[in-house]
């Protein structure tokens, strides 16, 4: 399954029925009432998000999304059928916006509903027109049309943690030491090549979503490597563990490794440089006691917290969590008091 975070699509609603004119016929009774009924609903187009899906690919590959007109009402008072809804489970973190870019909704909770396109209402049949001074009224009721457009598209995965580094520094083989995730981990760069989320579950019962994305490179803001595009998913998290290969076994000293994140960073925009981030620096088993003193000195020249660990052996990694879990629940908090905003 391909990963889509991005897609333009259109959109119909059906149309609404139209009423129907006609008079009953029965033996014996000459003149029967009006008995046309009305036209059917035209079908919606609604969303729901779902945690069983993480892609937007079935919309990538449908484009269209396009519901049943209402059926014409009928003689005998029947009403026409309701054009059937298309109902589309889309992955938590969705938002859809108009063609101009206007922020439409933002499902970013399991079970969120959003209708994109309402049906036409079905026009009303002649029945429904009959007064005491008009019995046989002639006339009826066409449907109207339902809504349509186009919207894109947009996901932006919910995290609570975001996982940053240079290729290889060792983002999966923490995420899988952590988390229930099991992403392919090798010793070649850009192994990750899309977005991943994991539940970490702590002593409490409850804990967080850590999501691991590729690696970034000098220049991913411009397009180098695999780019910045998947750093959106990560624009949601509270907080940002940005991972150095401390042994420096690509041959980056530390300095480096953090000095070009940060520069790629500052290139997305304030989202992520004004969020929270922790210096994590990785592979603290291959290292000897000198070369952890030096890469701990230099790390430590940022206005940053510093952690160090080691995903392989598990060293520091659970000291690393309660401090990533308490700044989580301190972000939750404030979240929970912060005014509300955003779309009902
Ligand atoms: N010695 C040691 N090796 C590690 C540690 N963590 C990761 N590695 C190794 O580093 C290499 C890269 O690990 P990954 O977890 O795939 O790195 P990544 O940051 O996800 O890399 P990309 O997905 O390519 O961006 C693998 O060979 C891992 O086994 C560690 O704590 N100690
Ligand atoms: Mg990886």
């Amino acid at each position: 399954m391909r990963f889509i975070d991005e897609v333009k699509i259109e959109v119909r609603a059906g149309n609404g029925g139209s009423g129907c004119t006609s008079f009953r016929r029965e033996k014996y009774i000459p003149k029967g009432g009006p008995d046309g009924g009305d036209g059917g609903r035209g079908g919606h187009v609604k969303f729901i998000a779902s945690g069983t899906k993480n892609t937007l690919q079935e919309l990538y590959l449908r484009k269209r999304l396009i519901a049943k007109n209402g059926q014409s009402g009928m003689g005998s008072d029947c009403h026409g059928k309701n054009g059937e809804d298309i109902i589309m489970e889309v992955p938590i973190g969705t938002m859809v916006r108009d063609e101009d870019g206007n922020l439409l909704a933002d499902l970013s909770e399991e079970g969120a509903f959003y209708l994109l396109a309402r049906g036409g209402e079905g026009g009303m049949g002649n029945a429904r027109f009959a007064t005491s001074t008009n019995r046989a009224p002639r006339y009826s009721q066409s449907g109207i049309e339902g809504e349509q457009g186009i919207r894109q598209l947009e996901l932006k995965l919910m995290a609570d943690v975001g996982l940053l580094g240079l290729p290889n520094a060792g983002k999966s083989t923490l995420l899988a030491r952590i988390s229930n995730a099991r992403p392919k981990i090798a010793d070649y760069p850009f192994t990750t090549i899309k977005p991943k989320l994991g539940q970490v579950f702590m002593d409490d019962g409850d804990g967080f979503v850590v999501a691991d994305i590729p690696g970034l490179i000098e220049g991913a803001h411009e397009g180098r490597g695999l780019g910045i595009r998947f750093l959106r998913h990560i624009e949601r998290t509270a907080v940002l563990l940005h991972l150095v290969d401390a042994c420096c076994t690509d041959g980056k000293s530390v300095a480096d490794q953090i000095n070009e994140i940060e520069a790629e960073l500052k290139g997305y925009g304030d989202t992520l440089w004004n969020k929270p981030r922790l210096l994590v620096l990785n592979k603290s088993d291959a290292l000897l006691d000198d070369e952890r003193e030096e890469a701990l000195a230099v790390a430590r020249e940022k206005d940053l917290p510093v952690f160090i660990v080691s995903a392989v052996s598990g060293e520091g990694v659970k000291m690393l969590l309660h401090k990533v879990y308490d700044r989580v629940l301190q972000m939750r908090k404030q979240a929970t008091q912060a005014p509300v905003e955003g779309i009902s």
